[in-house]
Formats: structure tokens, C-alpha cells, sequence
């Protein structure tokens, strides 16, 4: 009855922080670099283990290797999965094979092991790219159609399609949050269609001119990496019964431009100069919603941003030109 479930609830979150054992995988993109020392600061060093297929990190895993992906998941014995490895939009259009190997049969790949070895949870980041151009333009709610024109938004929406089967079937917490483009100082990003919201401050730091591949107005949901990291962490400790949306949660920052980014940057620096050179990645951003309703986020689990356009440009212009100081 409902007491038990109480009771049953509050173990699983005294549990929480003192049996975590976390296994994430793609850590060396953009989210993962930040997201591992934030899950370590949580659940201590020794229970999160980095895994990428390249590059600085504890473990070397190819996702689309299942016989790896499965000798790794029953020698650490994680309890979560944050899913992190993937082709992101504007790479995937240029090799759309490899997209869909990662991003769907990785995945995939994912979600068997866990039931396969028994991890409680994982967590798939979706992406604003699920929607595609018949769906509302601005405010666009979790509720529109999502019929994408990338290869990445199709293997995603797919993925959020999965994660709601596999929750229904196999009683694996799956949990989905819908990001915007996202934008931090503490790492780059690589191959996304909003990689030019990050890169644009470096540039605007080194005092060099920046190419924009996105046009003055072409509009995107954007968010902080600060917020994306606790709002993630806040969503999968979230109690099991407030997560009511089975195949995912948008997750809303704010709306800007690449016109809003120079205005915010030129008010620091008046000599900052921009040059607009709209090419394939525009047209993928034309596809994409301009501005996210994340309503259900903040009523069913209490997502509530922090940053916006102006506190988020400031805080890039200060600690980019910090770290290169
Ligand atoms: C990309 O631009 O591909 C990603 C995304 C919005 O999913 N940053």
C-alpha cells in the first residue's frame, strides 16, 4: 500500500548519495567534462567512472561495442547510467551512418546491458533537434510533433521513444530531458549546430573577428551549462513518482540570437566585430525551435534556471578572459 511506497521511496533516497555507483559514457564532450566532476562532488571519485572512446579519461569504451560495453557494466556494477556518448546534429549530416550506429544502436546497446546486468537508472540527454519544422516555433511544448529533418534529431527522437518502452516493459528508470544548445567556459563542444554560442566568446576574448554560421536572427533555446548540470543531477535524484513524462522533459534557459550574443558582447567590447556567414548549420537551426515551454519540468520536478542571456554572457566574458589571463 502507500505506506510501504513511502517507506520504499525513502530508502531508495537515503540510498542515494552514499550507494551511487555511476558509469557515464562520451565524457570527454561538452556535458561530460562538466558533468563528471559534478557527479564525483556527489557521490565521491571512486563511484563514477569516465568512459570515453578516446582521449583523457578512466575508461575506454566504443559504445557499439556490446561485448565491451557489457565486460565494463559487470566489473564496475553501476546503479545509473548517464548516457552521454553521441554524433551531435551538425556532424551527423555529414556522416549520417556513424549517427545512427552511436546515437541509436549505442543506445540501444545501453538499455540491454542495464536490464541485462540490473542498473536501476539511465539517463538519455534528447535534444531540442527531436522537433522538427512543423512543430511550433516559439514556446514549443513537449507536447508538439516530433518530426525532425536530422539524423541526430531522428536517432533522438527515437531514443525518447525507447526510453518510454523500456520503462513501460522493463521497469528501467529511464529518465529524458530535452536540452537547448548549451553554453559554458568549461568546455568546448564539437560538431553541434549551437557550438557557435560557445565559440563566439573565445573569439570576442582573443580579439579576433567572428564567423558566424548562423544567420543575425536565426533564434535557438539556449541554456547555461551551470543550470544544465544541476538541473540534470536535481532530475534523476528527483522522486520516481514526480517524473510523469515518460519520453522526456524540455528543458528551457533562454531564446537568443546570434545578434543577441554580439549585442550582449559588444556592450563589454565595443571593437568586437561579426561577420555572418550562414551555411549548412543555419538551415539545421531553421528546422529547430526558436524558444523551449519547459511548463511540465518546472510544475512535475521544480526545474528552475538561473541564468539568462545577459547574467550568462557576463559570466563568459569573465571567466574565459580569466583563464586566459
Ligand atoms: C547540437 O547543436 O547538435 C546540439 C543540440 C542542440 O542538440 N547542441
Amino acid at each position: 500500500g502507500a505506506a510501504r511506497d513511502s517507506l520504499v521511496n525513502s530508502e531508495v533516497g537515503a540510498r542515494t548519495s552514499s550507494r551511487q555507483r555511476v558509469l557515464v559514457t562520451g565524457c570527454n564532450g561538452q556535458i561530460g567534462q562538466v558533468l563528471v566532476p559534478a557527479l564525483r562532488a556527489r557521490y565521491g571519485a571512486d563511484n563514477v567512472l569516465d568512459s570515453d572512446l578516446r582521449g583523457n579519461v578512466s575508461a575506454t569504451l566504443d559504445v557499439t561495442d556490446v561485448a565491451a560495453l557489457m565486460a565494463m557494466i559487470q566489473k564496475f556494477q553501476p546503479t545509473q547510467i548517464y548516457h552521454l556518448a553521441a554524433v551531435l546534429s551538425a556532424t551527423g549530416e555529414k556522416d549520417p551512418v556513424r549517427a545512427w550506429q552511436v546515437n541509436l544502436n549505442g543506445y540501444f546497446n545501453i538499455l540491454e546491458a542495464a536490464v541485462a546486468c540490473g542498473v536501476k537508472q539511465v539517463f538519455f540527454p534528447s535534444t531540442i533537434a527531436v522537433y522538427g519544422p512543423d512543430a511550433p516555433r516559439e514556446a514549443t511544448p513537449d507536447s508538439a510533433p516530433t518530426r525532425p529533418t536530422t539524423i541526430y534529431g531522428i536517432a533522438k527522437a527515437a531514443g525518447e521513444n525507447l526510453a518510454a518502452w523500456y520503462r513501460k516493459k522493463h521497469d528501467l528508470d529511464v529518465r529524458v530531458l530535452r536540452y537547448p544548445g548549451i553554453i559554458g567556459w568549461e568546455s568546448a563542444p564539437g560538431g553541434g549546430t549551437t557550438d557557435y554560442a560557445v565559440e563566439i566568446f573565445h573569439a570576442a576574448v582573443r580579439g579576433e573577428a567572428f564567423k558566424c554560421p548562423l544567420g543575425p536572427d536565426r533564434a535557438l533555446p539556449m541554456l547555461a551549462m551551470q543550470d544544465a548540470i544541476r538541473g540534470t543531477i536535481e532530475f534523476m535524484e528527483a522522486a520516481p513518482e514526480t517524473i510523469l513524462q515518460a519520453s522526456g522533459y524540455n528543458l528551457g534557459g533562454f531564446s537568443a540570437a546570434p545578434a543577441d550574443f554580439a549585442g550582449e558582447i559588444l556592450r563589454a567590447n565595443p571593437d568586437f566585430r561579426i561577420e555572418y556567414a550562414p551555411d549548412h548549420r543555419d538551415a539545421i537551426a531553421a528546422s529547430w525551435p526558436e524558444g523551449l515551454d519547459d511548463t511540465s519540468a518546472r510544475r512535475d520536478w521544480g526545474w528552475q534556471p538561473q541564468y539568462d542571456l545577459a547574467t550568462l554572457s557576463a559570466a563568459m566574458l569573465g571567466h574565459i578572459s580569466a583563464s586566459v589571463a
